[in-house]
């Protein structure tokens, strides 16, 4: 068992965690959660290592290689960690970094998206299938025409598939606003802090899921004023891990504020937005990044999320789950990852 995997462990601040790491045999980040048609819970995330690589300020010490599946039959059941879902050596674009996934099912097919840097250096989002949703997966030859960035979450609305994607700084958002990826772009230049935010982007998906079937746009997320959040409101603009989904009539669009560690959301009327912001979803945890989805299971909705409990270290990360609870007029309950 690895340290800190106890009930009683606190966190930096000397409070206890919230909620416990799902499983303790591997790490395990950003968690991507589905409830497929037999009822069970799967979560499609990343598999964190220890590498080599110094840690720096594009995250090139998250050097990630493969996915390992978590699947769950019950809420606070058992955890199975699944064997190797998809090996970096099996997608023949990727050089390295396999970052957060997510998943889709369609006509008794399961779609892996991920993101993986090329041999330019240049982070492209990948497509692999399989018929059962543990895997293994077989990916495409090539990434998805027209991907850039990291971070797709691909969301199922009326028969039609959206991924939304992108992440600045590390995540390169800011290299690709031509839509093409410039490999002399700045790492770290997101705009003047009166200026709009980088905006996540969304693409509808072929029927086939396995491209774009439109030219990725700006997911635009507002104030309470109705004008786009700034640059500089580091508080509430877009950095990564964009997540979306549907209650009701609503749209929520979810994200990480990166460097200010929120967990925030917006809501809307279409899935391409625009979204106005509308308050937090999780305090910032223990570790540099934050990353969620959102899933309703057996009647309750959860939030899945990860911390860095087992390890202190930001480049190993656990996965969690906790419930998520709107107030009467469907706004979120922000959670507070510590206990009282
Ligand atoms: O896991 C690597 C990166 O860290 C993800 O792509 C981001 O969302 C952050 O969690």
């Amino acid at each position: 068992m690895m340290a800190n995997a106890s009930a009683d462990a606190v966190g930096p601040n000397g409070r206890r965690y919230l909620s416990q790491p799902l499983v303790t045999e591997i790490y395990t980040a950003d968690p991507s959660a589905h409830v497929w048609g037999d009822g069970k819970l799967y979560v499609y995330g990343s598999h964190d290592i220890d590498g080599d690589a110094v840690e720096d300020d594009l995250g090139g010490h998250f050097e990630m290689r493969d996915y390992r599946i978590l699947s769950m039959d019950e809420p606070g059941g058992k955890t199975t960690v699944h064997p190797v879902a998809l090996d970096v050596d099996d997608v023949p674009w990727a050089e390295k970094q396999m970052w957060a996934p997510d998943a889709a099912f369609k006509n008794g097919t399961y779609y892996l998206y991920f993101p993986a840097k090329d041999r330019e250096g240049a982070f492209r989002i990948g497509v692999a299938t399989s018929k059962s949703p543990v895997g293994p997966f077989k990916a495409a030859p090539e990434p998805i025409k027209g991907s850039f960035s990291i971070d797709p979450s691909v969301f199922a609305d009326g028969g039609e598939h959206y991924m939304i994607f992108g992440g600045i700084w590390g995540g390169q958002l800011q290299r690709n606003t031509t839509g093409t990826y410039d490999p002399n772009g700045s790492k770290t230049d997101m705009g003047k802090p009166n200026e709009p935010a980088l905006a996540p982007k969304i693409a509808k998906m072929s029927g086939d899921m396995m491209e774009f079937a439109e030219t990725p746009r700006d997911v635009q997320i507002l104030d309470e004023s109705g004008k786009p959040i700034l640059a500089g409101d580091t508080d509430r603009r877009f950095f990564e891990a964009a997540w979306m989904h549907k209650r009701g009539d609503t749209y929520y669009l979810s994200y990480s504020t990166g460097d200010t560690h929120y967990l925030v959301y917006a809501t809307g009327k279409s899935p391409y937005g625009p979204f106005t912001y509308r308050g937090r979803i999780l305090e910032p945890v223990n570790g540099w990044t934050t990353h969620h989805s959102i899933v309703d299971w057996k009647g309750k909705t959860y939030l899945f999320y990860h911390d860095v409990q087992l390890s202190g270290q930001t480049r190993l990360r656990n996965v969690k789950m906790t419930e998520l609870n709107y107030n009467p007029d469907g706004t979120i309950q922000t959670i507070d990852p510590y206990q009282k």
